[in-house]
C-alpha cells in the first residue's frame, strides 16, 4: 500500500469522501486521491516521493508557480509579527490601494476568506441595492457554493432554477435564473419575463467551470448595455479570470467595467483570501456604513494579505503573460494540430483545456456535453503515471504557471499527443 493509499483509507473515516473539496477526489477520473506534501516552481511531490510537473496549481491561485521566495518570505515575516488580530491591519490598506491601482473601477473592496463568501456578498448586496430578488446566472458556470449558487435550470429555460444540490431550498433555487452562456438571447427572455425583477446578472467573464470557453465577440459588451438598460446590476465573477491574463481584471481587457467584480485565487497568491469590489455608491450599502450585512473572523488577515500583495506586486514587476501566452498558444495549436480527431484544446493565456470531442467550437455547456469524459480520465490517469499532474475532472481548467519552463512545456505536449493517439 502506498502511502497515498494508507492516508486515504484513514482519512475517509474522519472526512467525508476522504476530501475537504469534493473535486479533489478523483471521482470523475477513477482511483483514489494521490496526497501531496511539497510543490516547488512547476513541480510538486506526492507523499510517496513521486515528482509531477503541476497543470492544476492549486486550481488557479499559483500563477508564481508553488512556493515562490519572496511569497513564503513574506507570509514568513507576518506571521512572526502574529497570525491574526481581528482588528484593522495595515495590510487590507496596502491590499485595498494596489488592488485599486490594478483595477480602478474598483472604488472600494472587502476582503473575504474564500471566493464563494465574495460572491455570497455581491448578491446579497446587488438585492440589497436594488430591492429586487431574482438573479440570473449561466449554466456550466461555477460561482462556489452559496445556496443561491447552487442551481440549476428549471424545466422551462425561463422559470425559475431547482435545486442542484440537497438542502437548498425549492424556495431559494426559484429566485436564481440561468442563461445560456454566450447566449444573449437567453439573458433578454429571462429579463423580459421577470420584469422588475432581477437584481443582477453573474458572469465568468472567461468560463473555467465547464473546461475553459471564452466569450463570444461583444457577448460581455451586449451583456454589459443590456444589464445597464434594465436597471440590473452586472456582476463579474473574476475568482478565476483576476490578474490571470493581466495585472488587472479580465473585464478591463473587453472594455467593460462590472457594477461589481469577485477576486480570489490569484489574490491571496495560495493563501485564503478574496474579495468583493466595485461602485462606490453600491460597495457603501454594506455593514457597517450600510444595511447590508457580511462579517468574517479572518477577513484581510495579515498573513494571508502577504501572500497577495506579494503576488501582485510580483505580477506587476515581472509580467510573465506574454510567456503564459505562449505556452498556451503552444499547447493548443500542438494538440489541435496532431489530435484534431479526437479531441479540441481550447485556451486563453496559460489557461487550457483539452475537451475529448474531435475538433469543433466549443461554446456552452451543451458544446461540452459531447465531450467523452471517459476518455478525459483515460488521459489524466495515463499522464499521471507519466509524471503531470492535471486537474481531476474533465470541466475544469489547466494552468500554467510562470515556473515552467518550455522544456517542461515540450515535455508535456510530446507526451500529451502521444498518449492522446494511443488512446484514440
Ligand atoms: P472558493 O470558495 O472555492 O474560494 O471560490 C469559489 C469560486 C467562485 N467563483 C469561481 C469562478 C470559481 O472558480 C470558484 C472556485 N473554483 C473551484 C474550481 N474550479 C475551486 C476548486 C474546489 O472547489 O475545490
Amino acid at each position: 500500500m502506498s502511502r497515498s493509499e494508507e492516508l486515504f483509507s484513514r482519512a475517509s473515516k474522519l472526512i467525508p469522501g476522504g476530501v475537504n473539496s469534493p473535486v479533489r477526489a478523483f471521482k470523475s477520473v477513477g482511483g483514489n486521491p494521490l496526497y501531496f506534501e511539497r510543490g516547488s516552481g512547476s513541480l510538486i511531490y506526492d507523499c510517496d516521493g513521486r515528482e509531477y510537473i503541476d497543470f492544476c496549481g492549486s486550481w488557479g491561485p499559483l500563477i508564481l508557480g508553488h512556493a515562490r521566495q519572496e511569497v513564503v518570505e513574506a507570509v514568513q515575516e507576518a506571521a512572526e509579527n502574529g497570525l491574526s488580530f481581528g482588528t484593522c491591519n495595515p495590510l487590507e490598506l496596502e491590499m485595498a490601494e494596489l488592488v485599486h491601482s490594478m483595477i480602478p473601477f474598483i472604488e472600494m473592496m472587502r476582503m473575504t476568506s474564500s471566493g464563494t463568501e465574495a460572491v455570497m456578498t455581491a448578491l446579497r448586496l446587488a438585492r440589497g441595492f436594488t430591492g429586487r430578488p431574482k438573479i440570473i446566472k449561466f449554466d456550466g458556470c461555477y460561482h462556489g457554493h452559496s445556496d443561491s449558487m447552487l442551481v440549476n435550470a428549471g424545466s422551462g429555460l425561463l422559470t425559475g432554477g431547482i435545486p442542484s444540490s440537497a438542502g437548498v431550498t425549492p424556495d431559494t433555487a426559484s429566485n436564481t435564473l440561468t442563461a445560456r452562456y454566450n447566449d444573449i438571447g437567453t439573458v433578454k427572455a429571462l429579463i423580459e419575463a421577470n420584469p422588475g425583477a432581477v437584481a443582477a446578472v453573474i458572469v465568468e467573464p472567461v468560463a473555467g467551470n465547464m473546461g475553459l470557453i471564452e466569450p463570444l465577440p461583444g457577448f460581455l459588451q451586449d451583456l454589459r448595455c443590456l444589464c445597464s438598460d434594465n436597471g440590473v446590476l452586472l456582476i463579474a465573477d473574476e475568482v478565476i479570470t483576476g490578474f490571470r491574463f493581466h495585472p488587472g481584471a479580465y473585464c478591463s481587457l473587453e472594455e467593460i467595467r462590472p457594477d461589481l467584480i469577485t477576486l480570489g485565487k490569484i489574490i491571496g497568491g495560495g493563501m485564503p483570501a478574496a474579495a468583493l469590489g466595485g461602485r462606490r455608491d453600491i460597495m457603501e450599502k454594506l455593514a457597517p456604513c450600510g444595511p447590508v450585512y457580511q462579517a468574517g473572523t479572518l477577513s484581510g488577515n495579515p498573513v494571508s494579505l502577504a501572500a497577495g500583495i506579494a503576488t501582485l506586486k510580483l505580477l506587476a514587476e515581472e509580467n510573465p503573460y506574454p510567456r503564459l501566452e505562449a505556452h498556451g498558444k503552444y499547447i493548443a495549436d500542438e494538440i489541435n494540430g496532431h489530435c484534431s480527431s479526437f479531441c479540441t484544446c481550447n485556451y486563453l493565456g496559460g489557461v487550457f483545456t483539452i475537451f475529448f470531442t474531435p475538433s469543433r467550437e466549443i461554446r456552452n455547456l451543451q458544446d461540452v456535453k459531447h465531450s467523452d469524459t471517459s476518455k478525459y480520465a483515460e488521459f489524466f490517469r495515463s499522464m499521471l503515471n507519466e509524471g503531470f499532474y492535471l486537474p481531476p475532472a474533465q470541466f475544469e481548467a489547466a494552468f500554467v504557471s510562470a515556473a515552467h519552463s518550455e522544456r517542461e512545456i515540450e515535455f508535456f505536449v510530446s507526451k500529451a499527443v502521444e498518449t492522446i493517439k494511443r488512446i484514440g
